[in-house]
């Protein structure tokens, strides 16, 4: 039976990519921060709560690491943990360099230091590429972070390069635009927008304050994201690869698209609010996944309109169930 350590398992991606692989026939460990609440929720959605096995530690403890890589003895180990959200990092930049950025070398280091065979997949990011020099991002798009976010990010993402080519180790970097799902975190616009899409239509909120709504972004279904994470380190070669929709859109067409669902109009509840804007912003991004066509085989199948009523609908349950 093929094992595989998931750091970030509590978070969006991590738990869909447990699922993944439990229904691969994997034995599935995940490494889980230590935190004074639950933060199982997204694996009890999903079923698996009980089908993982969680191993205590943190990305900016080595220590920890190391054990949990000696206790799973995983083939593979899918780095996803992170201080993921980008308006946060600019409040906690030192937190975010060391979760997002040394808790990418810890992983590295933990895996030389242990079992050089075990294949590892980083989870990188589209924020990466911040002011753009093409209209259209591909694995050769230079890189110009935008944020401490994608500052950390683009370090974790040069180790993993870096290690590949000093140690020949077998090591991915999925170059991922945004990917979104009804497991999103509440932060981020899209599940914040449906989740006041839901209230609105329900009656238990008012308006929606948003920030820089004319930003683009190229936006996709986490669930089907995972399955790209673990084709790459099923081939022969490691490799990076950009993962989109190859379709952008402002977050001003994506509310409209949600409140249209319930037949409202985003424009009687949507309101600018300056306290949501970043000191520095990624104003477009579109990415270009033909190599992850060419070469996985992978391509997006959800599109956007299904994805924010698949998001809405489950928000209106939630929300009509009386959980906040
Ligand atoms: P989430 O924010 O939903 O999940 C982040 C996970 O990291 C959580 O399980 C969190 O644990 C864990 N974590 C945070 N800090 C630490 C730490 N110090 N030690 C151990 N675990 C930690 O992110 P997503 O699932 O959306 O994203 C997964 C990864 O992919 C992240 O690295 C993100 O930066 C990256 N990414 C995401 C994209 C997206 O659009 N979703 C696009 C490109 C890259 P806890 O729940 O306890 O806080
Ligand atoms: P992003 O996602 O920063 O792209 O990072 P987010 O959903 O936070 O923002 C997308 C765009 O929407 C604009 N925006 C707002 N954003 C938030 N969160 N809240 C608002 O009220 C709001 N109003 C406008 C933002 O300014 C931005 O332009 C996500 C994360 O998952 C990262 O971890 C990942 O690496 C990247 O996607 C790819």
């Amino acid at each position: 039976m093929k094992s595989a350590l998931i750091t970030g398992i509590t978070g969006q991606d991590g738990a869909y990519l447990a699922k993944l692989l439990l229904d691969k026939g994997y034995k599935v460990y995940g490494l889980i921060a230590r935190r004074a609440t639950a933060t199982t929720w997204r694996l009890n959605f999903l079923g698996i709560e009980h089908e993982v096995e969680l191993i205590s530690g943190d990305l900016t403890d080595l220590a920890s690491i190391i054990r949990a890589i000696v206790t799973a003895k995983p083939s593979e180990v899918y780095n996803l943990g992170a201080q993921s959200f980008v308006g946060a990092s600019w409040q906690q930049t030192i937190l975010t360099a060391q979760s997002t950025g040394i808790g990418v070398l810890n992983v590295l280091e933990a895996i030389r230091q242990t079992d050089q065979s075990i294949k590892f997949y980083q989870a990188s990011s589209s924020e990466m590429f911040g002011l753009i020099h093409e209209a259209v991002q591909s694995e050769t798009t230079p890189f110009y972070p935008r944020s401490p976010y994608g500052v950390a990010k683009l370090f974790g993402h040069w180790m993993t390069v870096n290690y590949r080519e000093s140690f020949q180790m077998f090591n991915c970097s999925g170059i991922l635009f945004n990917h979104e799902s009804p497991l999103r975190g509440i932060e981020f616009v899209t599940r914040k927008v449906t989740d006041a899409v839901a209230k609105i239509k329900l009656g238990r909120q008012q308006e929606l304050r948003l920030g820089n709504i004319d930003a683009k972004r190229d936006w996709g279904f986490a669930g089907d994201y995972v399955e790209a994470m673990w084709l790459m380190l099923q081939q022969h070669q490691p490799d990076d690869y950009v993962i989109a929709t190859g379709r952008t859109t402002t977050v001003r067409d994506m509310c409209k698209i949600a409140f249209a669902y319930v037949g409202l109009n985003d424009e009687d509840y949507v309101v600018i609010d300056p306290v949501f804007y970043r000191p520095a912003e990624v104003d477009v991004l579109l990415g270009n996944p033909a190599k992850a066509k060419k070469i996985l085989g992978w391509e997006a199948k959800t599109s956007l309109r299904q994805l924010i009523e698949m998001m809405v609908d489950v928000d209106l349950s939630r929300v009509k169930s009386g959980l906040n």
